[in-house]
């Protein structure tokens, strides 16, 4: 395989765990603790997973066990989008499992689930992982967004799995690939299978998150070229001194990617998805903000600056929150008839005779493009593909006609020059940062653990992430136990609750604190590239928020 230097490199990097990682699989023992229940919503989660509700928490500890006697074969899928460390989960996991007793196999499904339902696989060879260690992308097998949902889905992983001797599966993927995950470890239990279904919190989103999974991986790596690319540009704008850059960032729904970029860079603005909600925000009162940031600026002579959109904001604008949801179940529950028409002119007249008054109104106030962007296919889930959306573009056009309207009436006398920019892939598939190669070889190792211990419907979790590898403990939550019901594609359902941005954490707080002199003063900082040879405070610290987190909870009483 061609490769470059730094690829070369990084396969001499022999990622970081804490020594119990390290020794023999016997010498570590699962240690129990607590019945869990469902983040809430108790009494129908219980009833939909009668046999996987209420299991323990467990972390595993020096002890004597049998995890390492032979654990049969190990099935793995990557799921959904890429995120940097995934191919060190496959990596951990492999080593691991050639660690233990006997001749077990670790197969990987090709393209995502749709590889287990096809059963297109392939064995993982020690030759073929090398290749990929310390690397970014999914290109090991691949990935996709099949979802396994159904009855029939179901039995067909059953029955591949049967015929190749897989006694464990191993879902990498996201809150949703999670969520079925747990349908499936339900499903098997409940047929006496004798198969264990594993997660392991894959997302640069940062969004499937709680109390026991402190990040997913490929946050850290996502946010330190997004943030290496966006003090590059502040750099640009503080030399060019003539265009305001709106930056959309990626991160689905929540806007933890957007927070930990303001908080590497200091933009003049970074909006926050969650703030807009709990404010009650509409579009107006955002554009209102922006103008008046674009004014203070230009009366110091700094016709430019840095807004930092995250991806998800339009769903959180309250007119255009109603609008998406309404959207989104008529699409759903109208998808046959909707599909026959052809015509953007036919689409738009049908959507608005069917949409309320006041959803109508906003849907047509908009322009042609983003109510197109908004009419696009929905993904597997049946969510809005925010990605496609160009909120950017929308803020833009909008800080523009009123910056024109207050220019006419001599109230703003400054210049207006915009550029937009658009960052997500470029962060997906990056080299992993030591922290995302060292987090994802242990998720691997921790994904083995939990398939040798047939801990079925549970996902890994590491604690102390923010502390010395040393400190990182091992362990696994049941699934089932970060669930609560929530509407997709139109029908209530029990699904993994979404981290969203805590406006009452310390990363927002620290943030919000500084803003009003961010937005006025020039202050931008270049965290510059990833440093991946240094001292271990430039390589392999994670970012800000959580620093910040592991900070407020040390001094929390
Ligand atoms: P996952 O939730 O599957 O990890 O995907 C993350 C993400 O990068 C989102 O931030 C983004 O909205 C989405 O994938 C885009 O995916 P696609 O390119 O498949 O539309």
């Amino acid at each position: 395989m061609d490769c470059s230097t730094l690829q070369k490199n990084r396969y001499d990097y022999v990622p970081k765990t804490p020594a119990l990682l390290k020794g023999h699989l016997g010498d570590l023992a699962p240690v129990k603790g607590e019945e869990t229940e469902a983040f809430s919503n108790r009494t129908v989660i219980k009833q939909t997973f009668p046999r996987t509700y209420g299991k323990p928490l467990v972390t595993f500890a020096p002890g004597s066990s049998d995890l390492g006697k032979d654990p049969g074969n190990i099935g793995v899928v990557l799921s959904g989008g890429q995120a940097p460390g995934g191919h060190n989960v496959i990596a951990g996991l492999y080593d691991s499992l050639k660690k233990a007793e006997g001749e077990s196999k670790l197969y990987g499904f090709l393209g995502g689930p749709a590889g287990i339902l096809g059963e297109k696989v392939i064995e993982l060879t020690e030759k073929y992982v090398d290749q990929y260690r310390n690397t970014g992308g999914f290109d090991i097998i691949g990935s996709g967004r099949t979802k396994i949902e159904t009855e029939e889905q179901f039995q067909r992983c059953l029955e591949v799995c049967k015929k190749l001797n897989i006694s464990s599966l191993v879902i990498i993927g996201g809150d949703d690939s999670n969520t079925n995950a747990a349908l499936l470890a339900e499903f098997l239990e409940t047929r006496n299978a004798g198969i264990t279904v594993v997660g392991v919190p894959k997302t640069i989103d940062g969004d499937m998150r709680n109390e026991d999974i402190e990040m997913s991986f490929g946050f850290d790596t996502a946010t330190k070229v997004y943030a290496e690319l966006i003090g590059n540009i502040c750099r640009d704008a503080a030399s060019a001194r003539k265009y305001w850059h709106f930056i959309k960032l990626m991160g689905r729904s929540a806007s933890h990617i957007c927070l930990e970029c303001a908080l590497q860079t200091r933009p003049n603005i970074a909006l926050i998805s969650e703030e807009v909600e709990a404010e009650n925000w509409s579009l107006n009162d955002i554009v209102r903000s922006i103008v008046n940031t674009v004014i203070q600026r230009s009366e110091n002579g700094e016709n430019f600056g840095i807004v930092l959109v995250p991806e998800g904001l339009i769903e959180y604008i309250p007119e255009m929150k109603a609008l998406i949801s309404e959207l989104n179940n008529l699409l759903a529950e109208h998808a046959v008839y909707y599909n026959t028409l052809r015509s953007f002119e036919d689409q738009t007249e049908w959507v608005n005779k069917n949409l309320s008054r006041d959803t109508s109104y906003t849907f047509s106030s908009l322009p042609t493009d983003i109510q197109r962007q908004l009419l696009m296919d929905r993904d597997p889930h049946g969510n809005v593909q925010v990605s496609r959306i160009e909120t950017e573009n929308l803020l833009i056009d909008m800080v523009t006609s009123k910056l024109l309207e207050l220019k006419t009436e001599g109230k703003f006398s400054g210049a207006f020059a915009t550029q937009h920019h658009f960052f997500g892939y470029e962060g997906r598939s990056a080299f992993p940062s030591n922290f995302d190669a060292d987090y994802g070889y242990c998720l691997g190792c921790t994904a083995y653990l939990l398939s040798a211990g047939t801990f079925n419907g549970y996902t890994c979790m590491i604690k102390n992430l923010a502390g010395s590898r040393e400190e990182w403990v091992p362990g696994g939550v049941p699934i089932v136990s970060m669930m609560n019901l929530e509407r997709r594609k139109g029908k209530v359902k029990p699904v993994i609750r979404k981290a969203m941005v805590d406006l009452n954490k310390k990363p927002f707080k620290f943030y919000a604190k500084q803003r009003s002199q961010w937005a006025v003063t020039t202050s931008y900082l270049s965290p510059g590239a990833i440093q991946y040879f240094g001292p271990p405070e430039v390589c392999d610290l994670p970012g800000e928020t959580m620093q910040l987190e592991y900070e407020e909870r040390k001094a929390a009483p």
